[in-house]
């Protein structure tokens, strides 16, 4: 190979250096939804959307970038606000899987800019703003959670239910091992709130997590009516 082909092999392997390290600035990603019932039955105030009190179902709360060491970047990207006429054709499906749940009662804008504009801003290299709700839409429906835990008898009745029983329902349903939260009712009870569930970097195959979030969950939950 002569100086010339050199210089050009030397120009391509900086420039694949460097479009790597800059396609992924994550290590993959949580896709977490929350039980609205222990969102409402807590402390914190809770409104239903302007269109109505929202299905008995886990609502998406985020998908959220994250780095193996448990960290995660946030609002990575002022310049790309968030622009509700990309995702207009995904707004029926919107209100349905990811209600908004804070006061005043809202249709729910507010909550997804907030999504786009700390998380959905640090996965630019990977996705678009209606790739990243579209994303998200299509991996809670891949993943039927309340599904898997009801053909498990978990119901959302109130009952306590066993940790492991929930986390290998999960397992078994989507075949990794989800991350569950809980937060306590106001009788003190710890109640099934939030369930992580990781992703790829692509934002569309389950994978087993990397890191697990601290769930602060007993060996015996709550699982609220709503
Ligand atoms: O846990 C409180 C809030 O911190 C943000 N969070 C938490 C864990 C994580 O892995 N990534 C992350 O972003 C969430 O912020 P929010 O999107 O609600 O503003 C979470 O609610």
């Amino acid at each position: 190979m002569g100086v010339k082909g050199w210089a050009i092999l030397k120009f391509l392997m900086f420039q694949s250096l460097f479009v790597s390290q800059s396609l992924e600035d994550f290590d993959f990603f949580y896709l977490v939804v929350q039980w609205p019932g222990a969102y409402c039955d807590t402390k914190r105030s809770c409104c239903y959307p302007t269109s109505g009190k929202p299905e008995a179902d886990f609502g998406i709360h985020g998908l959220w970038p994250n780095y193996k060491d448990g960290s995660w970047p946030s609002n990575c990207d002022p310049d790309s606000q968030f622009d509700r006429s990309q995702i207009e054709d995904l707004l029926s499906s919107m209100k349905k899987n990811w209600p908004t749940l804070s006061c005043p009662s809202n249709e729910g804008f507010n909550f997804w800019e907030h999504e786009w504009e700390k998380h959905g801003t640090c996965s630019e290299s990977v996705m678009d703003q209606h790739e990243y709700f579209e994303n998200a839409l299509k991996l809670k429906d891949k993943a039927n959670l309340l599904q898997i835990l009801t053909n498990s008898g978990i119901n959302p009745d109130d009952g306590f239910y066993d940790l492991n029983k929930i986390t290998n329902a999960i397992k078994d349903g989507i075949g990794f091992t989800p991350g569950l939260q809980c937060n306590k009712d106001p009788e003190r009870n710890a109640q099934l709130y939030q369930i992580y569930i990781c992703v790829d970097t692509s934002g569309t195959e389950f994978i087993e997590c990397p890191v697990l979030p601290r769930g602060r969950c007993p060996s015996q939950l709550q699982f609220a009516k709503f």
